[in-house]
């Protein structure tokens, strides 16, 4: 409970916060000040380190009483919270985003110029919070910048790695994952509360006994405990004087070590416990979409939700607050299956805790919890074995069972007489082993379920969750993905962003429909040479960095056709391989005269989880193939394939910008939405594309003229499977497949050695369960396609410019605005 040291202390404050004048002069006092006071240095001492961590403290104090202020509001005004659940936040670095949303970038500029400070490397010394794996945590991060922009009350809660994602490096050009410590310099943007931190307990047993009333109760006696300490963030609005928070756990133990055991001279067993703690937050999972099932997985969602839990309910809602009104005030949202164990959490809470009646709690807990699906894939869907999860959270698992009894109950009711269909519902799983399906938990609680794309939400319906869409078809709902126009056009594209402000004016960055203004401007010579200008310089600046950071050339006279995303065989990083190599082999054995190859620049950018062997495999092609085609007299330099390591944030806001093509070439029907797709489009890159997740609704807005789509329909996927898929079959019919993967099969690319790339020719003859063999010539087709619009830089120059004009409607506050009226505040608009 609240102890005396939480009580708030507005009483001693004389009035509002002030924040230091903006103006260069107040800037540069404000940093002064944080270089002498803070980090304790004089200018003419101090380290980038040093600058940099006094620049985003004085950044800080400029948004602090905005931050304060909302803080301040969202108690007062007692509306409805949006509490999101996410394992993962792929953030991005803070300053660039933090100048940016308090409008105080040119002031930073002037003010670090004029202290002879190079502002360029000191935006290098921050370290991104890679706290996330990929499409998942960055949808994250984007959706808790889009509900601060748009003053919706919305705390973010997760975990606080010590370790985020890891940093990849290439060594015999297999991949090689270094822990990515991301705190060893200390991070300026994080405020800890230990006064705040919550318990939670871990194992132990369950017991029954009697309250005062003589009714009989449940209590969990766990069999140990630690301690959640909050860590808070600034969620910056873009300029609206809003700053909203993520709160992230880390684990600590209760007591630091057991002092008596130390005097005894035992030193290992002093520091058990704290190492024990502290390993919950320690490392972030390095596993995209495919779930271990590790038990510090689940202790690490466990952690995570119980503390987050408690947070709202006894730190954040008014003390006397009347618990049955709670989905009046807060919804929490799901991020996937992570956070779902949160569902018996809160019932355990209401009836052990609060004194609830099972049905009572039953009632209020559905009304608190929505559910977002990111996937199709049967392998992405979480499963915890009983015998884990009945050891780690004995109470949780009695009450999983009680609700899935009385929800079986419920489908006999509606379904009277079909066991199959209980068979199939059952939220307990009998087959390979007894397990809980964390999906059925969560839609069976959930006031609402939705997928991130359209044709994603249809297939969850009808594939993944037919029984439970049968059942409740209410429930069921779409809300396509967005992204943030602040942080990947505003920020990562200054010149395309001044070009729009200067045509259109600025109210795009909050209302990216705006963008329609630019169509008539496609066809305007004298703005499409403008906007080529643009690509141009983006294209420019990440060859200075990619110079300096990987030692590689990016020759500017090349389309630049980036497939950028986690390495995963659905995504068929494989089949842009085969046409790499397809060109390379067609002028290697005169197929083709090389003056008619387009000169072009193919730059992948992907880590592996480090357990899947075959996406490792494929790393390790890429790379040989990239030497070799590299460095081929034969290819007169008319084709080059980059592999930058460790692809992230950072990299992708100097990526995006500059390419020419987006690939996003997965199997119809496996990739829910994909992200990365939508920042190209509105980067002026035109995708090519099968008709999988948003790429269907970018080709719906774009149009057909706009977009090189190729492969087969969701429908047709299913067709060929049904018919039984031959892979074989198309390289014995395809003389250049034949061709293609000949060459690589030779050694040709690993000196020599076919051994070496035997597992990826095995996989793909025999297997190819993502169909890369069967889509090989459409995609080639469609890649001819490009080469001839390219070649027409005026046609090209227009297409990209309605791609930007028309995707609009990817921005992520269209998302926030479709999850307000479809799930957190229906009929409340
Ligand atoms: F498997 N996604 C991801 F659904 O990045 F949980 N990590 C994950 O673990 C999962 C999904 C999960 C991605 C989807 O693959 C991508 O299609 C989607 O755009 C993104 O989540 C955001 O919705």
């Amino acid at each position: 409970r609240r102890g005396p040291s939480f009580e708030a202390t507005h009483e001693l404050a004389t009035g509002p916060v002030a924040s230091p004048p903006a103006t260069v002069d107040g800037f540069v006092r404000e940093f002064l000040d944080q270089l002498n006071f803070g980090q304790g240095v004089k200018l003419s001492q101090s380290t980038i380190n040093d600058q940099y961590m006094a620049l985003a403290r004085t950044v800080r104090s400029y948004l602090m009483a905005s931050w304060l202020e909302t803080g301040h509001r969202r108690r007062k005004e007692e509306t409805k919270v949006v509490g999101y659940l996410s394992a993962e936040y792929l953030l991005g670095r803070q300053l660039g985003n933090n100048l940016l949303a308090s409008d105080l970038q040119d002031i930073a500029d002037q003010a670090m110029e004029r202290c002879g400070i190079d502002m360029a490397a000191v935006r290098g010394q921050e370290v991104e919070p890679g706290l996330g794996n990929g499409g998942l945590g960055r949808l994250a991060a984007c959706f808790v910048d889009s509900l601060a922009t748009m003053d919706v009350a919305c705390i973010g809660y997760g975990i606080r790695y010590e370790y985020g994602i890891f940093r990849q490096t290439f060594v015999d050009h297999r991949q090689v994952e270094e822990p990515d410590s991301w705190l060893r310099l200390g991070s300026p943007w994080e405020f800890p509360h230990p006064e705040r931190a919550v318990q939670v307990g871990f194992a132990g047993h369950t017991e029954t006994y009697a309250d005062e009333q003589g009714r009989e109760r449940t209590r969990w006696a766990p069999a140990w405990q630690v301690r959640g300490v909050p860590y808070h963030y600034m969620v910056p609005g873009f300029r609206n004087g809003v700053v909203n928070t993520l709160r992230l756990w880390s684990a600590e133990a209760n007591q630091a070590f057991d002092l008596q055991t130390f005097n005894r001279g035992d030193y290992a067993q002093a520091s058990r416990a704290e190492i024990f703690a502290e390993n919950i937050s320690k490392v972030l999972y390095p596993d995209d979409s495919t779930p271990q099932g590790k038990e510090l997985r689940l202790q690490q969602q466990y952690f995570f939700v119980a503390c987050s839990l408690r947070d709202f309910i006894e730190n954040t809602l008014p003390r006397d607050f009347d618990l049955h009104r709670l989905p009046e005030r807060i919804i929490f949202q799901l991020n996937d299956t992570h956070p779902v164990i949160a569902v018996p959490e809160l019932m355990r809470i209401l009836v052990d805790e609060k004194g609830f009646d099972w049905d009572e709690a039953w009632g209020i807990t559905r009304r608190c919890f929505a559910y977002t699906c990111h996937t199709l894939l049967p392998e992405a869907l979480e499963v915890w074995p009983v015998e884990l999860l009945g050891r780690l959270l004995p109470r949780h698992l009695e009450i999983i069972y009680r609700i899935n009894e009385e929800f079986l109950l419920e489908v006999r009711e509606a379904f009277p007489g079909d066991e199959g269909r209980i068979r199939r519902m059952s939220i307990i799983a009998e087959q390979p082993q007894r397990a809980v399906r964390m999906a059925y938990l969560a839609t069976v609680a959930g006031a609402k379920v939705n997928g991130v794309a359209e044709l994603h939400s249809q297939l969850l319906r009808d594939d993944v969750l037919p029984d439970f869409n049968a059942m409740w078809p209410d429930k069921f709902t779409n809300v396509t993905n967005g992204i943030t126009p602040r942080r990947f056009l505003r920020l990562a594209n200054r010149k395309l962003s001044s070009l729009i402000t200067d045509t259109i004016g600025d109210g795009w960055v909050t209302d990216l429909d705006r963008l329609r203004e630019l169509e008539p401007y496609a066809n305007d010579p004298e703005f499409r040479r403008r906007f080529r200008e643009v690509k141009a310089a983006n294209k420019a600046r990440l060859g200075d960095l990619l110079q300096v950071r990987d030692g590689v050339e990016l020759r500017q006279d090349h389309l630049l056709d980036v497939m950028v995303k986690r390495l995963h065989e659905y995504k068929r990083q494989t089949l842009k391989l085969l046409h790499v190599v397809s060109v390379y082999e067609g002028v290697l054995s005169g197929r083709t005269p090389v003056e008619q190859v387009t000169p072009r620049t193919v730059l992948f950018g992907a880590k592996a989880a480090p357990g899947y062997h075959m996406a490792k495999e494929i790393i390790y092609l890429i790379n040989a193939v990239a030497a070799k085609v590299n460095t081929d007299p034969v290819m007169d330099g008319r084709l080059q394939v980059l592999f930058p390591a460790n692809y992230n944030v950072t990299l992708a806001e100097k990526v995006i910008p500059a390419a020419d093509l987006s690939e996003q070439i997965s199997l119809a029907g496996k990739e829910a939405s994909g992200t990365g797709n939508m920042k190209f489009a509105l980067n002026g890159a035109l995708t090519i594309g099968t008709l999988d997740g948003a790429n269907v609704e970018i080709l719906d807005l774009v149009g057909e003229d706009h977009f090189f789509l190729f492969g087969m329909t969701e429908p047709e996927v299913e067709q060929l499977l049904q018919r039984g898929y031959v892979p074989s079959a198309y390289y014995d019919q395809d003389p250049v497949l034949k061709a293609t993967i000949d060459l690589i099969g030779s050694g040709h690319f690993t000196g020599g050695d076919p051994g070496a790339v035997s597992a990826v020719l095995d996989n793909l003859l025999n297997h190819d369960p993502f169909m890369a063999l069967a889509g090989f010539h459409a995609y080639l087709g469609a890649q001819d396609r490009v080469e001839r619009a390219y070649a027409d830089p005026e046609g090209w120059s227009r297409s990209t410019i309605l791609n930007v004009a028309r995707c609009g409607f990817f921005s992520s506050d269209r998302s926030m605005r479709d999850y307000l009226d479809r799930i957190w505040a229906p009929g409340q608009a």
